[in-house]
């Protein structure tokens, strides 16, 4: 039997390190850390080793420096080699990424129901030859007012009803698209065959019906011989096309002062396909748009000639079609960007 602190035993334990230190080999980090703690460690089977070195009988120091100096080496080169593979298969698995991973979505923003609704029907007019025009929006009382036969004393120069530019009285914020209209007459010819979309302002109260800010697109048709006529079958075509193919048009007269005569257009109720509802309060009709022949004196303040042209003009607003097509039934929240509400147009367009 041999003793602790025995020569035999000193080295036999240096031997039976080294075989540990040779057999060893980990894939696990963890594992790896209780090796270094275990061998290389400062309480550590070296450090016993190099603790037993005063038990070692002189004439022999020297072997065992050697036998120590030997275990230490291969040890700390085993954890270094296992260090590094451990890594590089870390590194490795961060660039070969997992193919079977279900994919990130990116989160795809959703167009404005007014955007979806200005796009649809731009899109039917053009078709039918109008081409889309646009103008500023702050405006002169003349393209807004004194161009479309609107007289100084009407009511829709107030005010109340229309916002003007504090620093220069003579400029306001467009109430209507036609100012744009006025703008083609003025540089172009007939025909002239155009839609007028756009962003306009009027001085009204906000409330769940009606809003300070809107969207209309109005048209515009002048050449020889344009009639009334001309004006319902487009109007019919754009109907059909944009509320279905069995819609059915009426025009009520109504009163314009850019036009005369002037008439309401309604639609057969899209909602209960003319049973009666909330929406067409049970008549099965649902008013859409304001339409007539372009005034004489619209087309003389222009330079235009009445007695050889004449036109139809039209005026749709958005927010209202926008309403109707998607049952909305406050117009603020159009204009609060509030996410709940943009979202549910994802689908629609
Ligand atoms: C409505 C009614 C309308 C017009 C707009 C127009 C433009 C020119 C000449 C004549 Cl340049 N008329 N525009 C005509 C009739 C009705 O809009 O209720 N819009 C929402």
């Amino acid at each position: 039997m041999s003793k602790p602190g025995d020569k035999v035993d000193i080295f036999a334990l240096a031997d039976s390190i080294m075989e540990q230190v040779e057999n060893f080999t980990t894939d696990v980090k963890e594992e790896l850390e209780q090796f270094r703690i275990d061998v290389l460690g400062t309480k550590g089977k070296l450090k016993q080793l190099f603790t037993g070195f005063r038990d070692v009988p002189n004439e022999r120091k020297k072997e065992f420096g050697q036998v120590v100096n030997k275990v230490k080496a291969t040890a700390e080169a085993k954890f270094n080699s296992l260090k590094e593979q451990l890594e590089d298969a870390t590194a490795a698995q961060v660039e070969v990424p997992d193919m079977s991973m279900p994919a990130n979505f990116s989160n795809i923003g959703s167009r404005h129901p007014i955007a979806i609704v200005l796009e649809q029907i731009s899109e039917i007019f053009t078709r039918i030859g109008f081409t889309v025009a646009s103008g500023p929006e702050i405006e002169d009382d003349w393209h807004n007012f004194t161009a479309l036969n609107t007289p100084e004393d009407h009511p829709a120069r107030d005010m109340q009803d229309t916002f003007y530019i504090q620093t220069n009285p003579a400029t306001l914020l467009r109430s209507h698209t036609s100012t744009v209209q006025v703008r083609t007459m003025g540089r172009q010819e007939p025909p002239i065959r155009i839609i007028a979309p756009g962003r306009v302002y009027r001085n009204e109260t906000i409330s769940a019906r009606s809003h300070c800010q809107f969207h209309q697109i109005e048209g515009l048709y002048i050449d020889k011989g344009v009639s009334l006529a001309d004006l319902k079958q487009t109007l019919l075509y754009f109907a059909k096309e944009f509320y279905g193919p069995d819609t059915k048009l009426r025009l009520r007269p109504s009163f314009f002062p850019f036009t005369e005569p002037s008439a309401e257009m309604d639609v057969s109720c899209f909602i209960c396909k003319m049973k009666g509802c909330k929406i067409c309060k049970g008549t099965g009709w649902v008013e859409i748009l304001g339409c007539g022949m372009v005034d004489p004196n619209v087309l003389a303040a222009s330079n235009i000639d009445p007695e050889v042209y004449s036109g139809y003009a039209w005026g749709i607003g958005i927010e209202r079609t926008a309403m109707l097509k998607y049952k909305i039934d406050d117009i603020r929240l159009m204009f609060e960007n509030d996410m709940r509400f943009l979202g549910q147009f994802k689908a629609a367009y």
